[in-house]
């Protein structure tokens, strides 16, 4: 405290100057940006000039009773507290109310989404329910309350709450800044019950928090499951007790001849909990007949001539299979996907099936066939590339569509027999592709893909003679050939997953370039603040300076009208 006032007439130096600053501060602090720059585009906006609120010191998180509920209040505390320097303590009640600080309200009568389709797997009465990641986030000047009727739905109303914060919240210590939120409602649901990305940990491995990282950027744009693509000629990723020298052997290479790695169980639970804590689930791919190099190194019985092949590291497909004709590799295939469903909670298991070059015909689809029926005997719910199209038809099947060109007859027959989609276009969703010539890594096989060619393509009608109902989602797939770092994998992924995100997520109502490149735009500082490396692709006007926008340039509608 500085030293008293000469009198109370006369002011000191330092009141003054605090006065003025307090002033100048309240005059020049940035209302809360009106602009709503929250990727994916939500799906009904209600703006409330009048109704802005600023997070004070002492607010408190009330939740509902539930302890998943509870979860998400104390996720919220914990991105809020760093930058914040706030305590926000987490208590709960029976009806909560913002009193000044966030109220998250479970309510199973929210009916938020409710008109939206749920997709039953089949796999143990599994649903994947948009209607139930639906939330409503109100801001108003007595506080926030966030309203879902699954706490799935609270953990989104949250991610937006948190983008809808000025961009220092992304800082690991405490900062000096308005915490200032835009009054008004956001009612928002999800398009599409699958959101994803691919992860291929086989070309080149990657250490479990690599892993936990990528599911933040997953969870911070509602993507909600993540694709582990474990197995590959160049590493096997994952211990299999049954089948051991699968990691000893298979797992110690990758391209280039790097030392490659493989998770444990344990490190595999860690990854499917962490997830689950963020509403994601994990689907594990284990790729057959084809791209199974490495178990033939570890394994050469299940070779076709019963040869072990060399350990391979180059980039090449299409030449490694198990004997289909060989009972014992369905001995294998039983043994892998039982010890990996076993610790899988979600209901998808992928069996790869692509390039399977050297497999024709009615091999092919009778060794599809035979894994199909595993996976179902397993109570999981099967996926596979979109090769498994000629394939017969079983309950429930999912296949992931790659292909560059929407015409598709083999794929649409097999949608006709009951299959649904997963669409990733590889000339669209395929995050290893470059964003330019110039791009230090990634491939161009499918075409460059800049943020601009993410993002401007629909899901629900990409491949001809499908109709939405049969989309289950979207998928962005990160293969990994020419990653070998945490940066790379960011490098790729960011810009480009919002933009997948976005496809998944919003309304096809919402969909505009122009208003999606400004959104994104202020993803930037928030990637910078918080340590993210991010693609400074050129069509995005990112902020020269490193804080957010603060234009009072909110729409006077629904943002649903582009
Ligand atoms: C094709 S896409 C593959 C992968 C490669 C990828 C490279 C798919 C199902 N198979 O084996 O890594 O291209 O972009």
């Amino acid at each position: 405290m500085a030293r008293a006032p000469l009198s109370p007439e006369e002011p000191d130096a330092a009141t003054l100057a605090r006065a003025a600053e307090q002033t100048a501060g309240t005059l020049l602090a940035p209302a809360a940006p009106h602009r709503l720059a929250v990727v994916p585009a939500p799906q009904q906006v209600q703006p409330d000039p009048t109704a802005d609120w600023v997070l004070p010191a002492d607010a408190v998180i009330v939740s509902s009773a539930d302890p998943a509920a509870l979860a998400v209040a104390e996720q919220l505390a914990q991105l809020l507290r760093p930058a914040t320097g706030y305590p926000l303590p987490v208590t709960d009640a029976t009806t909560p109310e913002p009193a000044g600080g966030i109220a998250l309200v479970l309510d199973d009568s929210a009916g938020l989404g409710a008109e939206s389709y749920s997709a039953d797997l089949g796999a143990e009465g599994y649903r994947l329910d948009i209607g139930a990641e639906g939330y409503r986030l109100d801001i108003a000047t007595d506080g926030v309350r966030v309203t879902a009727a699954t706490a799935a739905g609270l953990f989104y109303g949250v991610q937006t709450l948190r983008q809808l914060l000025p961009a220092a919240i992304e800082s690991p210590s405490p900062v000096t800044e308005r915490w200032a939120l835009p009054g008004g409602a956001i009612t928002d649901a999800p398009r599409f019950p699958y959101r994803g990305a691919m992860l291929d940990v086989a070309r080149h491995f990657f250490a479990v928090e690599d892993v936990l990282r990528v599911v933040d950027h997953l969870a911070r744009y509602k993507l909600n499951h993540l694709h582990l693509h474990l197995t590959d000629d160049q590493g096997w990723r994952i211990a299999v007790d049954s089948w051991p020298k699968l990691t000893t052997v298979g797992g110690t290479t990758e391209v280039g001849g790097g030392p490659g790695g493989h998770y444990t169980k344990a490190d595999y639970q860690r990854i499917v909990s962490y997830a689950a804590a963020h509403h994601i689930t994990v689907v594990p791919e284990i790729d057959l007949p084809g791209h199974t190099n490495s178990a033939l190194v570890a394994y050469p019985e299940l070779a076709p001539d019963k040869i072990a092949p060399p350990p391979y590291t180059g980039t090449e497909v299409g030449f490694s299979y198990v004997d289909p004709a060989d009972e014992r590799t369905y001995d294998f295939v039983a043994d892998v996907l039982g010890e990996v469903a076993a610790l899988t909670p979600g209901p998808l298991l992928h069996i790869g099936g692509d390039e399977a070059f050297k497999v024709k015909g009615e091999v092919y689809t009778g060794f599809v066939e035979r894994v199909q029926r595993i996976v179902a005997d397993l109570g999981k719910t099967v996926v596979g590339w979109h090769q498994l199209a000629p394939a017969a038809h079983l309950d429930g099947r999912v296949l992931q569509w790659w292909g560059t060109n929407g015409e598709d007859p083999t794929t649409v027959d097999a949608v006709r027999r009951g299959a649904r989609l997963i669409v990733s276009p590889g000339n669209h969703a395929y995050l290893d592709m470059k964003y330019a010539p110039d791009t230090p890594i990634g491939h161009d096989w499918a075409g460059l893909i800049d943020v601009r060619k993410a993002y401007d393509w629909d899901p629900g009608t990409h491949v001809a003679d499908v109709p939405a109902e049969a989309v289950l989602g979207v998928e962005a797939p990160l293969w990994t050939e020419s990653v070998t770092s945490l940066a790379d994998i960011e490098l790729l992924l960011l810009p480009r997953l919002p933009a997948i995100a976005e496809l998944g997520w919003s309304t096809r109502a919402t969909h505009n370039w122009a208003d999606f490149r400004d959104r994104l735009a202020g993803q930037g500082p928030r990637w910078t603040t918080a340590g993210i490396t991010f693609h400074r692709a050129p069509e995005i006007p990112w902020p020269t300076a490193p804080t957010i926008p603060t234009q009072r340039n909110m729409p006077q509608t629904d943002t649903a009208t582009p």
